[in-house]
């Protein structure tokens, strides 16, 4: 596609003028829980709180969060004034990956509660007005799912291998896996079982950790068994779901080579006619999907974890039959570069804006090196997901990070925070490596320590074993600079960034130009010099982020809100953000 990177007064169509859209300001009176509780078209704008549930608050005090410090903490949620949360996997699961090894998808992880503490902690969520978004992990399960110990123990052939994917292995005694796959965490996508007789046997197909068997979206089973598992939450009052890799249920039937020698861990497809990423047959899956959700009022939600290669294959799982919004990944990759950025939001907006869909702008998850840190590094030409530079800048990438909210929040759609953004944290990079829990580690042969440094348990207090996570130490060591970032220490401090987070969301709830379901507007840029990203959006609302390092000079107008000081003579200083109401 053209992407039209000049800096032009040109408009591009932001959220898209669908035929269920509101272009009407929803309740300018209600607090905007309420409001965002009575929109059906909530999730167009919302700002959504990202829950990595074992490590954002413990409420037994075995070291590892749940769902009662999930519910301990809602009012701080509430608070801080993001309108939906999205819990990352909660269900029975050996958690070899984090919980993304699910066990069984209609229960809770006896180290999390149970399923009236979850039920609760949904009603709770909406008592606040906040929406709750669950996890579906549909491309694998655990190996101790029972549909895989029924599968090991039956015959190859049978229905229960079915389920999976299940293959004879190549060479004379089938001693070579079906074909040369790599697993993302490392080593071959494929594992050999023993047969119930005791003589080696089949292979199975493993996209992750040999843990995660990937299943058979082929089976009408499987896909039986889904549709049922959604209704199962959103009858319990789930908003919505997360869908986990959800370009990778569909596998080219020839399980074709794919010819790449070395291993790319966790990377993206790097080519259209991928044969395990992204393949076509994926969207009718998700046209069922989406008629489940329309059959509850309010109608429920999906969004795509979808790494795919272009903007356009993203928007296809967002036609109106389809999901409702997917992660922009592009978004999170974009170097802290004007030209790259405002090439990556065009692209974005105008690829959601021909399905009529909203861009679900993303900063930090639970998979990537926090924005701080990458924000942070010395150079900036590249903006590594998952290396680690040496040369850290922890104030730089503080500094850029509140630009960069301000940026996202001022965007049109929605936005997904990630759990202690709000407080600045930054990536753990020396944890030990014995504590090293990502499988990544191990499956890599220690080339690549993993997601864990993004996983840290969050600090709550100043003090204590685990700075208020909870009443023991958690299960990963935090930073000592730790207690100063907490949320009691930030809590009241005018210039933390958790009040500027809160004061950001504040704002935006309030203009009228943001945060509204959209419908039909358009975004201008604005042609303010090289190193400037500046938009304008309606009712004269203005965002101008300098992504250099000198000072720029403002627009007129009234200056809304900043993420940092104006110099002596009113200019924007580098690497900082305003929003205006311009003149
Ligand atoms: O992540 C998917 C994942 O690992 C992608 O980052 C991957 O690089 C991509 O699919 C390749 O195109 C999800 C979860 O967010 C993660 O935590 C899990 O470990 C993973 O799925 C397996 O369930």
């Amino acid at each position: 596609m053209n992407l039209d990177t000049r800096s032009t007064d040109a408009p591009v169509p932001g959220a898209a003028d669908t035929p269920g859209s509101t272009q009407t300001p929803v309740g300018e009176a209600l607090p905007q829980a309420a409001r965002i509780g009575q929109d059906p078209l909530w999730w167009r704008s919302a700002v959504t709180y990202q829950l990595y549930i074992r490590s954002f608050a413990d409420g037994d005090g075995d070291g590892l969060g749940d769902i009662a410090g999930i519910r301990s903490r809602l009012p701080y949620l509430a608070s801080l004034g993001v309108e939906a949360i999205w819990v990352n996997p909660w269900y029975p699961s050996p958690q070899a990956d984090g919980g993304y090894d699910v066990a069984d998808y209609r229960d809770i992880e006896p180290a999390f509660g149970t399923l009236g503490d979850a039920e609760a902690l949904i009603s709770e969520a909406h008592e606040l007005g906040l929406k709750i978004i669950l996890d579906i992990v549909p491309n694998h399960t655990s190996d101790q799912h029972s549909w895989f110990t029924a599968a090991l123990a039956a015959a190859p052939g049978s229905a229960q291998r079915a389920r999976y994917l299940f293959r004879p292995g190549k060479g004379p005694d089938g001693a070579l896996p079906p074909n040369d796959w790599h697993a993302v965490f490392g080593g071959p996508a494929w594992e050999r079982v023993t047969e119930p007789d005791g003589s080696p046997g089949e292979w199975y197909l493993h996209l992750f950790d040999p843990r995660q068997p990937d299943l058979n979206w082929d089976d009408p089973v499987v896909r039986a068994e889904f549709l049922d598992i959604l209704r199962f939450w959103f009858d319990r009052g789930a908003d919505g779901f997360r869908i986990d890799v959800a370009h990778g249920l569909i596998k080219d039937p020839a399980l074709p080579d794919l010819g790449i020698e070395e291993e790319v861990l966790m990377g993206m497809p790097d080519r259209e006619d991928h044969p395990h990423w992204d393949l076509p047959g994926v969207h009718e899956i998700y046209r069922e999907w989406r008629r489940v959700a329309d059959e509850y009022d309010p109608p429920r939600v999906f969004v795509a974890e979808a790494w795919v290669s272009s903007p356009q294959r993203l928007a296809a799982y967002l036609r109106p039959d389809e999901l409702h919004t997917a992660f922009d990944f592009d978004f999170v990759r974009a170097a802290w570069n004007a030209a790259e950025l405002r090439a990556t939001a065009t692209s974005s907006l105008q690829a959601h804006d021909g399905v009529g869909a909203p861009v679900m702008w993303v900063l930090s998850n639970h998979d990537i090196t926090r924005h701080v840190s990458r924000l942070g590094r010395a150079g900036h030409a590249v903006n590594p997901l998952h290396d680690v530079d040496t040369v850290t800048d922890l104030v730089l990438g503080r500094h850029r990070a509140r630009a960069a909210l301000l940026l996202e929040l001022a965007l049109p759609g929605g936005v997904y925070l990630y759990q202690g953004e709000e407080l600045g944290l930054e990536e753990v990079e020396d944890l030990p490596e014995d504590l090293l829990q990502d499988p990544t580690w191990e499956r890599s042969g220690h080339k690549e320590r993993g997601r864990d440094g993004c996983r840290v348990p969050l600090p709550w207090t100043t003090g204590g074993p685990s700075l208020g996570f909870g009443t023991a130490a958690g299960w990963l060591p935090q930073p000592a600079g730790w207690a100063g970032l907490s949320a009691q220490a930030q809590d009241g401090d005018p210039g933390s960034m958790l009040s500027f987070y809160r004061r950001a969301l504040r704002l935006r709830r309030e203009l009228p130009a943001l945060g509204t379901s959209g419908g039909g507007e358009t975004l201008t840029w604005l042609s303010l010099g090289e190193d400037v990203v500046a938009f304008r959006r309606a009712s004269g609302f203005g965002c101008v982020v300098n992504v250099g390092a000198g000072p720029v000079d403002l627009p007129a107008g009234e200056l809304l809100l900043c993420s940092a000081d104006l110099d002596d003579a009113g200019r924007l200083p580098g690497d900082a953000t305003a929003w205006l109401t311009l003149a």
